[in-house]
Parts: C-alpha cells; structure tokens; sequence
C-alpha cells in the first residue's frame, strides 16, 4: 500500500511539472530606483562694497598677491576691508571699521544679499556702545563732562552720525526712481539702537527675496547733516562719481570728539515656503 502511495505521487509531481512547462502569463515591472529625500539649503550669502569720502575700497595686485585698498593705491597704512565677495560672514567681517572720524565725513557701502532659495530676511542691529572713549580739552570747552568709564553709552556720536538705508539696485548710488524704496534713515540714535528691520516680510510689499536673485541694500552715513540730491535714473556710475547725497558737517562741534560707536549687524533669512505670514516682528498678541 505505501508504495502505491509513492508512485501516485510521482504520477502528481510529473503532471504539475508538465502542466508549468505549457504556460505562460503576461507580466510587466517597472522599478523607480534611488529615490530621495533630501533637505533643501538655506544659506545667506552677504557681499559688501565700500566708499569713503568717495575713495571705493578695491582689491588690488600686490607684490604679495592681492589686498584692498583704497582707490586701490597700494602703501602701508592705507588697507581697508569694507569689500569683499560674496561669502558668509566671520569674526571680523565688519561693515564699518573707520577710526579716524571728521566732520563732513561720509561712506557709502552696498550690502549684497544672496540666498539660494526663497526666503524672509530681517536685519538685526544692535549698538553695542555709543561712548565718550575719552575727554579732549575742546569735547569739554564746547559743554561735554568728563568721560565716565563705568559707562559705554555716555557719548554724542551716535546724535551726530546721520544714517540713510534704501533698497538700490546694485550701482552703489542713490538715484530717483529709489526715493520710495527707503528702508530707514535718521540719526544713529533714532534709527540704530536695538532695532529688528524687515528687508523682506510679508508686509514690505516685494514678497520673499527669490533664490538665486540679489538683493541690494544701499547704506549712507554722514558726519553731520545729510541732504539727499538723488542722481537721474540711468546715470549713476557710482560714489566716486556722485553718491546721490550732499554731507554737510558744518554744525558738528566739538563734544564728540573721540567718541566711539559700536554695533552688531545680523541678517536673518528664513524659509519662505510654508510661512506665507511671516513677520519679522511678529505682533505680540494682547493678553
Ligand atoms: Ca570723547
Ligand atoms: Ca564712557
Ligand atoms: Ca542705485
Ligand atoms: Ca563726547
């Protein structure tokens, strides 16, 4: 009986395998291969272009390799470091680094601002100091007291230092068609301080800065009074030519002599995608 059982098996397996060999169904594949999800960048870009009293600050050939300079004539004493390509800022990347104020002293830099995918941008500033450093014998005959040197805010530079932001389209200079683009201006009291700026928000109009475009921000200060004389629309060569400013230090007197300003400068960018809102001072809601 068992081994009736093992051939009827046999006779099984052989028609299943004969049965296999004479079909055939239609079939079809189709393969995605290395799918990827991977996280976008958001990385601020900032270049800066300077000029002061109408000198630009250019990189220059030196016997060493290559410096800036201002108007690019190559001594000792005579190096700046207000330019420079576009990179992400480090220590001692700095805006302003001029020590030797005067009245009727002026600088124009533009600040170049590039990120490679849409976004929100706020600026961040901050004085940090606005002192009195020292006391000379004119800061205290025209009516300053004697520097205090527990106290990093007792000095008058930041009455006298007339400040001047615009969104500029790139040539460093204040033209016609920018006099609505105005960002801020004022005294560096009024308009420095402890201030977060919307470059771009939901409410400055433009919308996000997009990736890939430059966003240009022209900044003027002046050593006492400034009047703003924008330049023709398409005539702008840049500061050494016409800054679109007159500086007028003719009422600066005395009692900020040596005084010293300092400031931090941050700029913020944030996603723009999903934050079609976004504020850079977002209204605090009332308790
Ligand atoms: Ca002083
Ligand atoms: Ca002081
Ligand atoms: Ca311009
Ligand atoms: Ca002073």
């Amino acid at each position: 009986m068992r081994k009736i059982l093992i051939s009827l098996l046999v006779v099984c397996a052989v028609g299943a395998a004969a049965f296999a060999a004479s079909t055939a169904f239609f079939s079809d594949t189709e393969t995605s291969t290395g799918n990827i999800l991977q996280a976008g960048a958001l990385d601020l870009k900032i270049d800066n272009t300077c000029y002061y009293n109408g000198q630009a600050c250019v990189l220059t050939e030196t016997n060493e390799g290559e410096g800036y300079f201002w108007g690019g004539i190559v001594k000792d004493g005579n190096e700046c470091s207000c330019t420079w390509r576009a990179k992400d800022l480090a220590a001692g990347d700095v805006f302003f680094d001029l020590r030797d104020l005067k009245p009727g002293d002026w600088e124009e830099d533009t600040i170049s601002l590039d990120v490679d995918n849409d976004a929100w941008v706020c600026a961040d500033i901050k004085t940090t100091a606005n002192d009195d450093s020292s006391s000379t014998e004119p800061e205290l005959e025209d009516g300053d007291v004697e520097e205090d040197p527990t106290n990093d805010f007792d000095g008058e530079l930041a009455d006298e230092l007339f400040f001047w932001f615009w969104y500029d389209d790139g040539d460093n200079v204040f033209e016609e068609h920018e006099v609505n683009g105005v960002i801020n201006r004022g005294l560096a009291k009024e308009v420095l301080g402890d201030a977060q700026w919307a470059i771009a928000d939901s409410q400055t109009g433009q919308g996000p800065i997009t990736g890939g475009k430059t966003v240009y921000i022209g900044k003027f200060f002046c050593y006492g009074d400034i009047t703003p004389d924008p330049v023709p629309d398409n005539e702008g060569v840049d500061p050494t030519d016409d800054s679109g400013f007159d500086c007028d230090g003719t009422e600066v007197n005395n009692v900020s002599q040596t005084d010293l300003l300092m400031g931090d400068i941050v700029f913020e960018a944030t996603q723009a995608r999903h934050q079609e809102e976004f504020l850079c001072n977002p209204i605090k809601p009332t308790e």
